[in-house]
């Protein structure tokens, strides 16, 4: 072992007692301090390490450079605390010293938004709320049954293929519609029933201004005694009023699905020329917003609603479809970019 000398140990302690002095002199931040703390006095600090390392000293000289030791710890704790005390007082100070002016503007709270197409779900379902529909909602991965076999789509529909539809498994499509919602709704409860499922579904389309593989639809669904033609017309009559404006009208055209008998297409006068004729609707003056039609016998028997007694509307539309009427939006991936520029427009 290189022993030290006598006189190595008190140069040490000097310059330890020095150093440390500078160095709180210096320090500016109650952090520093700590530092300095544990470079001489922690654990594993100089002055620490000379107090443990006594009995290696020759014994005539332990009792002195004990005793120096220790003083020059008690030193440098004491000006640590000291300057401690006084940076803690400054803080203090410095914070009752802050003036503030009251009569300054607060500061603009900067509040998000919905999204359109939250604000356009919030805005239909309102609609029909006030109607006296009920909201449900289902899984966005269902089963075959419900997408496409209670729904009396054949086997051999295009629909039901690799083609048109994303699958999960063989068996379990990502829903390409909301119908399986009030499917499941109709076989757990009693009847009438008033209810429309708001939702996203998936398509295995090409992604282009119109097209997206997912996307939001809100289907309605009516189940009563006697519902008929006009029930479905009149009601879609007020919706497209409370949505598009006052005195705006809407056309039904003979249409087809698996799921109503009859079925009907629903036009709404072209909202970007007003009815006049325009590229947007093709000189026709009218729009397709959504599907409709009385619901299948089959799919009430189906589910156990006897078809005598009961009759019902359905229709589906798609919310993109309806806002970008509504605003006048040209490329629907609008919605799904979240480009800020687009969305605070609205
Ligand atoms: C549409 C068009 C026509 C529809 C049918 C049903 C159900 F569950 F009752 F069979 N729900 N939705 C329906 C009918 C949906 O969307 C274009």
């Amino acid at each position: 072992m290189n022993e030290k000398s006598f006189e190595s140990y008190l140069k040490d302690i000097e310059k330890y007692l020095k150093n440390s002095s500078i160095e709180v002199e210096k320090a500016s931040m109650i952090e520093k301090l700590e530092e300095i703390y544990h470079y001489y006095l922690g654990r594993k600090g100089n002055i620490t390490h000379i107090l443990r390392s006594l009995s290696s000293i020759p014994e005539d000289k332990r009792p002195i450079i004990g005793k120096i030791a220790n003083e020059a710890s008690e030193q440098i704790g004491k000006i640590i605390n000291e300057k401690r005390d006084y940076l803690k007082e400054k803080r203090i100070e410095e914070i009752l010293e802050e003036k503030i002016d009251v009569t300054l503007p607060g500061r603009q709270l900067k509040l998000g938004k919905l999204h359109l197409l939250t604000k356009t779900i919030n805005e239909i379902t309102n609609i029909f709320i006030g109607m006296g529909y009920i909201v449900v909602e289902g899984p966005e991965v269902e089963l075959d049954y419900y997408n496409f076999e209670a729904l009396n789509i054949p086997p051999d529909h295009p629909a039901r293929t690799l083609q048109d539809t994303l699958f999960i498994t063989d068996r379990m499509p990502l829903r390409t519609h909301t119908s399986p919602v009030q499917v499941r709704y109709m076989e757990k409860h009693k009847l009438p029933i008033y209810l429309i499922s708001p939702g996203r579904v998936y398509r295995r389309d090409n992604i282009d201004s119109t097209h997206s593989s997912m996307f939001t639809q809100i289907e309605g669904l009516a189940v009563d005694k006697d519902i008929s033609m006009a029930h479905l017309k009149a009601t879609l009559e007020v919706f497209a009023e409370k949505v598009f404006g006052e005195g705006t009208k809407i056309r039904l055209l003979p249409g087809y699905f698996p799921y109503t008998e009859p079925s009907a297409e629903v036009l709404v006068q072209c909202q970007e020329c007003m009815g006049k004729g325009c590229s947007v609707c093709k000189r026709s003056g009218w729009i397709e917003i959504l599907g409709s039609g009385m619901v299948h016998p089959h799919i009430l028997e189906n589910i156990g609603i006897d078809s005598e007694e009961f009759t019902g509307f359905a229709f589906g539309m798609g919310v993109e479809r309806i806002a970008m009427l509504k605003y006048k939006i040209n490329d629907m991936r609008l919605f799904f970019e979240n480009d800020l520029r687009f969305l605070r427009q609205f």
